[in-house]
């Protein structure tokens, strides 16, 4: 990071993985504001370039020397490629724990200082909807997806002590023009917030490695931000806009995951790959 002047911003080269998907696309446009130039990245296609400012380069994160070459010239990453859903392990394995160390390494191999990480609310998602936590508390991962959210955290936890580098982990909520179901009403993160979370994510000091949950100002909150507080994000939205559209929705039983665990649907995802799952 470079100290900002009229003139400069504080990034040259700001790296986006996932630029395809629904959060990259808005971010494509929002991280402008931080860099000089945005390399986007994703397996799928993308929108073409608008010009010097705004690179696109395809790239399947589990191929390492791809990723090494993809990051040259970045000093800072914004991480958001992946599975971002349950799927089968292997799936999982690829794009989501090869690619994420595929990140780090070229990072590491680059001198690059700041990564920020999209992680997940489903690291945490086998808790109650009735218990408030934070950072701080045990996780407990809600599928496989979940888990390589979890080692993404911990190989941000093991490039910062052995190397330095600083990574801010979201775990994002739901981010969604708006909620979608009765439980986003509590997990619900507005764009608007999601590019503030971002931005202080980039532009924080002394972050080391932060984990941060990404959620709006809801009126019903399971997860506190008090270990976070030196980031500065302070969100804007709340998803009570939306409560009464959310209350016409039938409500989901009161034994359904929907209405038992934080993760909601996730944690009764799969699995996907033995016989009675074929049988379906
Ligand atoms: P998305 O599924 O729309 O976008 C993910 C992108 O990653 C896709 O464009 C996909 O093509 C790309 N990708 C998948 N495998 C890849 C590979 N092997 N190599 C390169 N690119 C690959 O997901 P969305 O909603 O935009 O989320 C972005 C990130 O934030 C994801 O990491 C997701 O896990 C995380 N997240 C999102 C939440 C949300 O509510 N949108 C909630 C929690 C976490
Ligand atoms: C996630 O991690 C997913 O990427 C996203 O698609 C949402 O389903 C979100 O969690 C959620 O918990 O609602």
């Amino acid at each position: 990071m470079t100290t900002q002047t009229s003139q400069q911003k504080p990034f040259k080269r700001i790296l986006l993985t996932g630029a395809a998907g629904g959060l990259g696309q808005i971010l494509r446009e929002t991280l402008q504001a931080h860099a000089e130039i945005v390399r986007s990245s994703d397996i799928s296609p993308m929108a073409e370039s608008r010009g010097e400012h705004d690179e696109v380069i395809n790239c399947n994160l589990a191929d390492k020397a791809g990723v090494a070459a993809l990051v040259e010239g970045v000093d800072a990453i914004v991480h958001l490629g992946g599975i971002s859903v349950e799927r089968p392990f292997e799936e999982i394995l690829e794009a989501n724990i090869r690619g994420t160390f595929h990140i780090y390494e070229a990072a590491r191999q680059q001198g690059i200082k700041r990564i920020v990480f999209a992680s997940s609310n489903h690291v945490t998602g086998f808790y109650s909807q009735d218990a408030e936590i934070d950072a701080h508390s045990p996780r407990r991962p809600d599928g496989y997806y979940a888990l390589s959210k979890a080692y993404g955290e911990d190989m941000a936890t093991f490039y910062f002590h052995r190397y330095g580098i600083e990574t801010v982990s979201l775990r994002i909520g739901s981010s969604f023009p708006e909620p979608r179901n009765l439980r986003m009403l509590s997990t619900w993160l507005s764009y608007a917030d999601l590019e503030h979370l971002v931005a202080r994510a980039l532009l924080a000091d002394d972050v080391k490695h932060s984990v941060v949950y990404g959620v709006s100002a809801n009126r019903d909150q399971w997860w506190s931000n008090r270990h976070a507080a030196h980031l500065g994000f302070a969100p804007q939205d709340s998803s009570e806009a939306f409560r009464a559209k959310m209350e016409q929705q039938p409500k989901p039983a009161a034994d359904s995951p929907d209405s038992l665990f934080q993760g909601g649907a996730f944690t009764a995802a799969g699995p996907f790959d033995d016989l009675a799952a074929r049988r379906q």
